[in-house]
This record gives structure tokens, C-alpha cells and sequence, in this order.
């Protein structure tokens, strides 16, 4: 599938600027396991890098302009390295805006490139285009110029020129698409950037996303709100318990003790949270000794989580969830990613995976009006030069 990725972007590079591209990078996106909301909020997480990827092709270009095309949009943009790095209303660009502003406020030196970029990661389905696209382009950036950048930094910066853009996200995405290798999972301790890598075996159940095809608009400025009523429920614990760095630290009976301390909304986030950190701990686990079962049991209780206690959820992932739990072969399920649209990740029995995405498909359909996208996931490597 990718080769024709490479294929087709190589070409177009070459069609563009009339020589063979200097590097080529292709940079992934990821799924999330287990320890969804819990990356800004320094607990641990478990996501990996999948096959689905941006190829990008970068050559320097001697001037003082970053030229970038975006071939799947037919759209482009230039920007002078020597001027202020500004937002701008076309988004996608707002990405590469904000890495380079980020390359340059932390002391990379680079000059002018030309670069064209496809993609065959779903945009807005939750699996972080937006950190392939960020940590792609400085890695392409760091290998065309000789910077050395490490892995951890590249994704810091990703992270950062994220937040200029204007989600205040965690870690976890730049994180695992740089990081990411084939057929494991990484646990990632969100507060130390610490990570292990777990084998990616699910036995007898395939690993498969529903995309339900929506994207309600609420993502960006409930994620941000998420994050601060977080902040205010850890202010709560820690005056009542002083010892408590992190929510990590928090003992459910400790936060239920306090329960009265908090507006009820902020309690909710915040028994969700310390509930979810030790879910990827016991998930960790349970994949660790092939307990697949459990595993699933954890993804179903992380979704009414999600839903209920953290509020992230909408209809449509619900409908796919409550079926899920409804359907035998299917273990495992939740909402994945920020929420309010986007993929859920299920574990369905193998050999029974055309019954259940043509059982889906139509329910989907009939109920929303909506098609049902159903990608099957294999976990594969980091960002990489090829
Ligand atoms: C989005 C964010 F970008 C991540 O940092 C993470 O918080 C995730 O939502 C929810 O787990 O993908």
C-alpha cells in the first residue's frame, strides 16, 4: 500500500522540481490501546504506530523560502524563513507553520527546501494525521540540514507547534509516531517520557477501527476545557493530600474520600482519570500474559468512561460501542482518540470480521445516514528516512 504512496509522491516531486527528491520521509500515525485523555494528564498510555503514513519529499532549494504542497489537496504554500511565522486560515499549513516557528525559536538552524507531501491516513478519524504531518516535517528538516535532533525532542516539537495552533494536546501522538515499531505497542510514562515496548499480540482477535465518519466541532475547545478542569481536580487532591505529585500517585478510595470537595463535573473527570490510569496498567498486564479477554473488558469500561464521567463521546461512537458489547464476537470496544467522532478500536473474534463489518455497515447506515469506514490495523515502525 505504501509503495505506491512513495511511488506516486517521488513522481509528483520530480514532475514539480524537475530532479529526484534528496530525502524521503515517511512518518505515521497511531492507535491508542488503552489510556485515552490520560497523556496531559501524566499517566501512562499505550498506543503504537501503524501503517498508514504521510510520505513526504524534501530537496534543499538554495533560497530562504519553505515551499510546501500538499498533493492530496492540490493546495500549496511558501513562506520567507526570514520573517515572522504567522497562523494563517488554511489549517494544514498551520502545522508546518507552527514546526518550523518551533525549529527556529529553539535555535535549528536550516534555510530554504522544497517539499511535497500524500497521505493515506484518514484526516480527522482520530488517528493523528496532525502529528505524522509535525513530526514528518521535522525530521525531514533535521535529516536535509544535518541537525540532530533526538526522537523524544522531535516529538516535543511537534507537541509544541501543536499547541501554537491551538489544541493544548499531551504527548502520546508525536510520541508514538516517532517512536513506533513494528507489531509493539509502547507504554509510556506520560509524567517521565520513560516507555517499554510490549509484543503487539492480540491471539485469537483482529485489532480493527470503525471510522464513524464525523467529526463534531466541539473537539477543540472541550479537549482544552477537559484539560483545565483536570488541572483545578488536581489542585483539589493535592491540598487534601500533600503527598500527591500526580494523579498517578491518587488511590481511588483516597479521591472518593474528598468526593464532596469538588464541583461533581470535576469529580467526574477526575475519577475518570485515576480509574483509567490503572486500567493501562492491568491492560498492559493481561497483553503481556495473552489475557485478551480482559483486555477487551478494560477497552468496553474505558469507553463508558469516556462516555459518561469524561463526556467525550457523541451518538454515533456510542451506537458502534453498545453494539459492540452487544455483538459475541466482539470483545473488546471503545472510542478512540480526543473523542466526539473519529475511530472506535475493537477486538473482533477472528474469522468473524466480514460478518460483523457488514452487520455494522448497514446498522450505521440506516441509523445515521452515515457510510461506516473500517480500516484493519497493523502495527508498524516510527517516523523513518527511506
Ligand atoms: C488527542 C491528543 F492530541 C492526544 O494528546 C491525547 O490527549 C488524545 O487526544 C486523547 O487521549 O489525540
Amino acid at each position: 500500500m505504501n509503495e505506491i504512496l512513495i511511488q506516486n509522491t517521488t513522481a509528483f516531486f520530480e514532475k514539480t522540481f524537475g530532479s529526484a527528491p534528496q530525502k524521503i520521509v515517511l512518518s505515521p500515525g497511531r492507535i491508542n490501546i488503552i489510556g485515552e485523555h490520560i497523556d496531559y494528564n501524566d499517566g501512562y498510555v499505550l498506543p503504537a504506530a501503524i501503517d498508514k503514513v504521510i510520505c513526504f519529499a524534501f530537496e534543499k532549494s538554495n533560497t530562504k523560502k519553505a515551499k510546501v504542497i500538499a498533493i492530496d489537496l492540490n493546495e500549496e504554500f511558501e513562506i520567507d524563513l526570514t520573517e515572522k511565522v504567522e497562523l494563517n486560515d488554511a489549517v494544514w499549513t498551520n502545522y508546518i507553520r507552527g514546526v518550523i516557528k518551533q525549529l527556529q525559536d529553539n535555535g535549528f538552524a536550516f534555510e530554504g527546501f522544497n517539499c511535497v507531501f500524500s497521505s493515506n491516513i484518514p484526516v480527522g478519524s482520530g488517528l493523528s494525521s496532525s502529528a505524522a504531518l509535525e513530526c514528518g516535517m521535522i525530521f525531514g528538516i533535521a535529516a536535509l540540514f544535518d541537525l540532530k535532533i533526538e526522537k523524544k525532542d522531535i516529538a516535543l516539537l511537534g507537541q509544541k507547534a501543536e499547541h501554537w495552533v491551538g489544541i493544548n494536546c499531551g504527548i502520546m501522538d508525536q510520541f508514538s509516531s516517532v517512536h513506533g515499531l513494528d507489531n509493539k505497542v509502547i507504554k509510556l510514562d506520560c509524567n517521565t517520557l520513560d516507555f517499554e515496548y510490549h509484543n503487539a499480540d492480540f491471539k485469537d482477535y483482529s485489532l480493527i477501527l470503525m471510522d464513524s465518519n464525523v467529526k463534531h466541532s466541539l473537539f477543540t475547545s472541550e479537549y482544552n476545557t477537559r484539560r483545565i478542569e483536570c488541572e483545578q481536580g488536581l489542585a483539589i487532591i493535592k491540598q487534601h493530600f500533600p503527598e500527591i505529585k500526580t494523579f498517578r500517585d491518587c488511590k481511588e478510595e483516597q479521591l472518593l474520600s474528598i468526593q464532596d470537595k469538588f464541583d461533581p463535573t470535576v469529580f467526574k473527570r477526575v475519577h475518570f482519570v485515576v480509574k483509567e490510569i490503572n486500567r493501562v496498567i492491568k491492560a498492559c498486564e493481561a497483553l503481556d500474559k495473552g489475557n485478551i479477554e480482559l483486555l477487551g473488558q478494560l477497552l468496553f469500561e474505558t469507553h463508558y468512561g469516556l462516555s459518561q464521567e469524561y463526556a467525550v463521546s457523541c451518538e454515533e461512537l456510542d451506537m458502534l460501542v453498545d453494539t459492540a458489547k452487544a455483538d459475541d464476537a466482539i470483545i473488546g470496544s471503545r472510542l478512540m482518540g480526543g473523542g466526539f467522532g473519529g475511530c472506535t478500536i475493537n477486538l473482533i473474534k477472528k474469522g468473524h470480521e466480514n460478518e460483523v463489518k457488514r452487520k455494522f455497515s448497514n446498522l450505521y447506515l440506516d441509523t445515521f445516514g452515515i457510510e461506516l469506514k473500517f480500516y484493519d490495523v497493523k502495527i508498524s515502525n516510527g517516523t523513518q528516512l527511506l
